[in-house]
């Protein structure tokens, strides 16, 4: 049974975030629905933090230059309301807008318009089209999908444990020996969008990328149709079917 896992991926796109939203990697350049929310909870939790930031600093500044003043409000209620009450309205809207983004990658409710398996592999990924007229067509650190609606990635792997990751079209997912877990993902346009894996499996771990080359939908079966099939594979390490 396929079981869902998903991170939003917040605090990892803070590198990629630095390197700016012209970055293939920046979460901060969304290509799709998904990555949009991720953006935009992003700079929601970015904007909340400077003005928070902002707001001690003046409350410091002020019980600095009036040391012996008395407070407007007694110490228990600045503590319930600054201590309590503040963080908690905080934490659950982060949490209510981390859950939502989480709800639409797994998007569990609606059947999937179209389906790629991916194998994650010290230090390469395969992707597999089974529901399509070519099941058995293969390709190696490309995945092909078609552009402007959901597409839904099985992630698994035979080895140890990786993390699938298209920054520009949401979170990430990992990918766990024995199981298969899902994420939905959407590119706007047709393009090439990098990825990446987001989880330390091995010395190969920092060459293993993949390319979703997102296709308008009529062209698709074009593509899939020159790929190799099992036994006729690309070898690892290179790119098949661009
Ligand atoms: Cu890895």
């Amino acid at each position: 049974m396929a079981q869902v896992s998903y991170r939003a991926g917040l605090l990892a796109s803070l590198p990629a975030a630095s390197a700016g939203a012209a970055s293939p990697f920046s979460t901060l350049d969304p290509a799709g629905p998904v990555a949009r929310i991720i953006a935009r909870l992003w700079w929601i939790m970015a904007g909340a933090s400077v003005a928070i930031t902002l707001g001690m600093i003046a409350l410091a500044l002020y019980c600095a230059v009036h040391p012996s003043r008395p407070a407007a409000l007694d110490a228990r209620k600045w503590l319930l309301g600054g201590g309590i009450l503040f963080p908690s309205v905080v934490l659950l809207a982060l949490l209510g807008g981390g859950a939502y983004a989480g709800w639409v990658m797994a998007a569990r409710l609606a059947p999937p318009p179209f389906v790629v398996q991916v194998q994650a592999r010290q230090w390469y990924w395969e992707a597999r089209y089974p529901e399509t007229d070519r099941p058995q067509a293969r390709s190696v650190n490309v995945v092909h999908i078609p552009a402007a609606m959901p597409v839904e990635f099985r992630v698994s792997t035979p080895d140890v444990i990786h993390s699938f990751w298209v920054p520009r079209l949401g979170g990430k997912v990992d990918a766990v020996p024995g199981r298969i877990n899902v994420i939905r993902l959407q590119a706007d346009r047709p393009g090439i969008y990098r990825g990446l894996c987001a989880e330390f499996c091995g010395a190969g771990h920092a060459q293993m990328m993949l390319d979703v080359h997102a296709h308008d939908a009529a062209r698709l079966p074009d593509v899939l149709a020159a790929l190799p099939e099992d036994g006729a594979q690309a070898q690892p390490g290179q790119r098949s079917g661009r």
